[in-house]
């Protein structure tokens, strides 16, 4: 079989992990300019001052795009390029850069698949409370729609934000990310309500100017399994599921929070300040969203939590991902199994679990359609006589690619496969160690670029739609 004609075989970056010029062009400040700056709350306190220059380089990185033969580039853009404070004045500088990236992408017949929040907040709007103020949604909604107008001519596909779960948890609950907040739950759960409406808002917004593209948004999609038989486990998977499944899918897919969190969050003073007239908003807009993109990574392993007393100090190497870690109400724990596979950074490596996960939400939301807008292997790559020789993100890609061919083989709608990363680039908290890219980044030659052995080989991949794998 191979991937059907309209499947976009792409590859995704984000604004501060690619970008640099972070004070150029009238680009106001983000809330990461700001705390990657505070010492320790990076590796070795790296920042995206400078990242890898895409901001100055991006003609030679679509170019090397064009020529693995990638058909879609995601890549985010930074709001406060476009609308330095946040929700004042439009910056035309930044919409230059944005208009120079998308005509550059469709130059080489590259679709260009658009974040508008991939994390870098203006900083004015984070010291007044960020996602847990309204304002913020506010100016999201203007944000948003400065966007539409100006470059929905050419863009046809937007993701409103990436990964909600965890820039409110990692905010709010881990104080890992932006703005470092830790263990204030009410805060957590106001800012992904304020998120889902801002999202609904932004489609509503975009549905009515007609421009006939496509928009969802993209969630962090790490299916909780039991990690065993037991009763208590597997009710604790359930839970798992409830909380960082449910909770984030629900009010986009259904319109509706999910009933069994929504009474513990009463029972617990947990519930955000919410109207009638968002709750109406995204009961209406659920409708509109076109598709969801998911970030497969890896799956939860779940047991139930025995010490739920213990107080969880969540550290930046703790936070990033790898099991371990209590859930923050308590309930269950992540686990790392001795039967299982994992990355150097302690991910788990599980096409099994992806294809299972896909089948889960099939079985749950019914057809709805989905693009994998991150899917990539985290690792130090390789250099070999010159050449980077990363066969181990070839081996990742190919596993999950084949999870994603089953998939749609089960009439599962998946239209997009985005690897995570198009290029070497800058890891939140993980720094430059951590490689993800098709294209590695010289950081001790000028940032000179080149393509790696995975880029050549997505390049068949692409050319034969997938037929031989
Ligand atoms: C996702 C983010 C990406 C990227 C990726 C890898 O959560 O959307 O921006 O960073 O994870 O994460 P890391 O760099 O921590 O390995």
């Amino acid at each position: 079989m191979k991937f059907p004609h309209d499947f976009l075989f792409g590859a995704a970056s984000a604004s501060y992990q690619v970008e640099g010029a972070w004070n150029e062009d009238g680009k106001g400040i983000s809330n990461w300019d700001v705390f990657s700056k505070i010492p320790g709350k990076t590796y070795k306190n790296t920042n995206g001052d400078i990242s890898v220059d895409h901001y100055h380089r991006y003609k030679e990185d679509i170019k090397l795009m064009s020529e693995i033969g990638l058909e879609s580039y995601r890549f985010s853009i930074s709001w406060p390029r476009i609308i330095p404070d946040g929700d004042g004045q439009v910056n035309e500088k930044g919409l230059d850069f944005y208009n120079n990236l998308i005509d550059e992408c469709l130059k080489y017949g590259i679709v260009p698949f658009v974040t508008l929040y991939h994390w870098d907040l203006p900083q004015t709007l984070e010291e007044c409370g960020g996602w847990t103020n309204k304002r913020t949604v506010d100016a999201f909604v203007k944000y948003a729609n400065v966007c539409f107008n100006a470059f929905g001519d050419r863009v046809k596909h937007w993701i409103t934000f990436n990964e909600t779960i965890v820039f409110t948890s990692l905010g709010y609950l881990a104080g890992a990310h932006p703005p470092g907040i830790k263990n204030d739950i009410k805060k957590y759960f106001q800012a992904t309500h304020n998120v889902f409406t801002a999202h609904a808002r932004a489609v509503k917004d975009y549905k009515a100017l007609r421009q006939f593209g496509e928009i969802g948004i993209t969630h962090v999609f790490s299916p909780a399994f039991s990690a065993d038989e037991k009763e208590e486990n597997k009710l604790a998977a359930y839970h798992a599921n409830q909380y960082s499944l449910a909770w984030y899918y629900d009010p986009v897919l259904k319109g509706e929070y999910p009933d069994y969190v929504v009474k513990q969050l009463e029972e617990k003073g947990w519930t955000p300040d919410w109207t009638e007239e968002e709750l109406s908003i995204i009961k209406t807009s659920a409708a509109s969203n076109d598709f969801i993109g998911l970030n497969y990574y890896q799956p939860q392993r779940v047991i139930k939590n025995n010490n739920s007393d213990e107080v969880i100090e969540r550290t930046r190497e703790n936070s990033t991902g790898a099991p371990g870690n209590a859930s923050f109400d308590g309930v269950y724990r992540t686990v790392k199994m001795e039967d299982k596979v994992y990355t150097k950074w302690g991910w788990e490596i599980s096409p099994e679990a992806f294809f299972e996960g896909l089948k889960m939400l099939k079985a749950h939301y019914g057809d709805i359609k989905i693009y994998i807008t991150e899917n990539g292997l985290g690792d130090e790559d390789p250099i070999i006589e010159g050449e980077i020789v990363d066969v181990p993100r070839i081996k990742y890609i190919e596993t999950h690619l084949k999870a994603v061919k089953n998939a749609i083989a089960e009439g599962i709608n998946i239209k997009g496969y985005y690897a995570w990363s198009a290029i070497d680039l800058l890891s939140w908290l993980n720094g430059y160690k951590k490689q993800y890219g098709f294209i590695y980044v010289d950081h001790n030659n000028n940032l000179n670029r080149k393509i790696k052995l995975s880029g050549y080989w997505y390049k068949k991949i692409i050319k034969e739609r997938g037929e031989n794998l």
